[in-house]
Order: structure tokens, then C-alpha cells, then sequence
């Protein structure tokens, strides 16, 4: 029998590399998202290397709708509470509760939810794996992004006690906390706006959802004894979330 994984937004970006790469691996992927034809590519390009995908089209702030996909999941080893935004950047006087509610439901909550339905299994099976994508605002608060940062520092926390909570279970809990990662990710942040989403990476070689990807493949393989806690991982010329060489500028 396969091993099961469970990515969570895997429609784009981070979860959908994730997915392909952990079929690779010889997983039975579990993909999620709102968007259902792009879930239905990811299948077919899951299928048409000989994997197997299963979807499900749900938007994890919906804790019915969580539960109505997710309960139903036999056993699931590896779990990547992948699905986030960030919505908007802007002081925290002029910010769109709007946008905050979408952030801190979704990267928070959802994840919690997506969490408390899959974690029983994973202690009843004796054992899993839960990687969290947090992000460097998960450590660095940085001026226009209180509200992201602010989720990503609950990601951080949460990560930290989950791994804690699980320990005796057998349940490993990782972290990646990514720098810039050319993804949908700004797209959204910017609310469609392409050039300015296009500016976010300027001058920069961005790291990819493929090496992301990557890390986790390089995570969950590891033997069993080993866990890695926590990575942070940056493109080359990205220091900090304050600190980014752009190329051919002052
Ligand atoms: P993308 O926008 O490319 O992908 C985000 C994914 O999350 C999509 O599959 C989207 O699917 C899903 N998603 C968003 N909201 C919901 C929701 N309410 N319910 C279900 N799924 C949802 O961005 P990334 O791949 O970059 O982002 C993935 C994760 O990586 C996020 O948690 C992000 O915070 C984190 N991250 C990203 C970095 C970057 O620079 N790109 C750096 C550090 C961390 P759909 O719209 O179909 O629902
Ligand atoms: C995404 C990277 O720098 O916008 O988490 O916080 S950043």
C-alpha cells in the first residue's frame, strides 16, 4: 500500500509542485483547493506519470466543508498545511479588514481545521508527518504586512506546540519558512494587480515552488529518528525580509 499524502492548496505555487513531487516519490497524493479545474490538471498530470490523485474542492476557512471532505480520509501520513495568502500591504491604518479576515481565517484557522480533523487519525495510525509552510514573516514582522506577519508568527507557535502535543504519538511536525517564492503569491497579495506583483521580483532570482518542493521531499525522507524542526529558506539574494540585492540597481 502507498503511503497517503495530503496537500493542501495545491492548485498553484508551493502545494502544486508539492503534489507532483511527492507523487514522484511514490505517494498517494490527496490534493485541495477552490479551484476545481485547475485540481482536475493536477490530476490528470498526477495520472499521466502513472501516480495516483484524488481532489478535493473545498476552501479550508469552512470548517463544515472541511470536515465533510477530510473526515471521510483513511489513513493519511503526511500532511502539508500548504493553502495561505496574503491579501494587501499597507499600514496598519489604512489595511482592509476584509483582506485581514481572508489572512488570519485561512492561514490560522484553516490550517487548524485542516489539523484537528487529520491529526486523530495520524495518532490513532501511531504515527505521520505534518509539514507547515510558515514563512520568514513568521519571525521578522516588516512594516505594511502586520496582519500576515501575524499569522505566520501563529504558523511559528503553532508548529512549535504541535510538535510538542504529537511528540508521543509518533508524529513528527516540520516547518518551512520560505523567503521570496515566485508563485500566484504576490499576484494575490496585490489583488491581480500583475505589475505590481511583477515588481516584487525584480532584480531577484526568486526561489521556486519546486524548490520547496524539494525541501519537503528531501524532509520526508529522512529516517524515521530524524525530524527537522524548522528550515528557513531564501533565495541567494535575499538576507531578510529587509534585506533583498536586487541586481542592476543603486
Ligand atoms: P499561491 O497563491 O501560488 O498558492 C496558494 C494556494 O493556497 C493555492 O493553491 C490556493 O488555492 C490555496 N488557498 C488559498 N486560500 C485558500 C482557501 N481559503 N481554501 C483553500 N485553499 C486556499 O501561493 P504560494 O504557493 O506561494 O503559497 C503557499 C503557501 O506558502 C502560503 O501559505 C504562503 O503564505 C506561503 N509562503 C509563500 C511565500 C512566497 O513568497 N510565495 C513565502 C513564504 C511562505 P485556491 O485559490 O484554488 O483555493
Ligand atoms: C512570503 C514572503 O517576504 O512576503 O511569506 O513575507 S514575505
Amino acid at each position: 500500500m502507498n503511503r497517503l499524502a495530503l496537500i493542501t492548496g495545491a492548485t498553484s505555487g508551493i502545494g502544486r509542485a508539492t503534489a507532483l513531487r511527492l507523487a514522484g516519490l511514490g505517494y498517494d497524493i490527496v490534493a485541495t483547493g477552490r479551484r476545481e479545474e485547475r485540481l482536475a490538471a493536477l490530476r490528470a498530470e498526477i495520472e499521466g506519470n502513472g501516480g495516483r490523485c484524488t481532489t478535493l474542492c473545498f476552501d479550508v476557512r469552512d470548517l463544515a466543508a472541511c470536515e465533510k471532505h477530510l473526515a471521510p480520509l483513511g489513513r493519511v501520513d503526511l500532511l502539508v498545511n500548504n493553502a495561505g495568502l496574503a491579501a494587501g500591504l499597507e499600514h496598519i491604518d489604512c489595511g482592509d479588514t476584509g483582506d485581514w479576515d481572508a489572512m488570519i481565517d485561512t492561514n490560522v484557522k484553516g490550517l487548524l481545521y485542516v489539523t484537528r480533523i487529520i491529526a486523530p487519525k495520524m495518532v490513532a495510525a501511531g504515527g505521520g508527518h505534518i509539514v507547515n509552510i510558515g514563512s520568514i514573516a513568521g519571525t521578522e514582522p516588516y512594516e505594511n504586512g502586520a496582519v500576515y506577519c501575524a499569522s505566520k508568527h501563529a504558523v511559528h507557535a503553532i508548529s512549535q506546540s504541535m510538535r510538542a502535543d504529537l511528540l508521543s504519538s509518533g508524529i513528527r511536525v516540520s516547518e518551512i519558512r520560505p523567503g521570496m517564492v515566485e508563485t500566484e503569491f504576490s499576484l494575490v497579495r496585490f489583488h491581480g494587480d500583475r505589475e505590481r506583483a511583477d515588481g516584487t521580483y525584480r532584480g531577484v532570482e526568486p526561489l521556486t515552488g519546486d524548490d520547496i518542493a524539494e525541501a519537503i521531499a528531501w524532509i520526508v525522507q529522512l529516517p524515521a529518528r530524524m525530524n527537522v524542526n524548522d528550515i528557513v529558506l531564501m533565495p541567494a539574494q535575499q538576507a531578510g525580509a529587509y534585506y533583498t540585492f536586487r541586481k542592476n540597481e543603486k
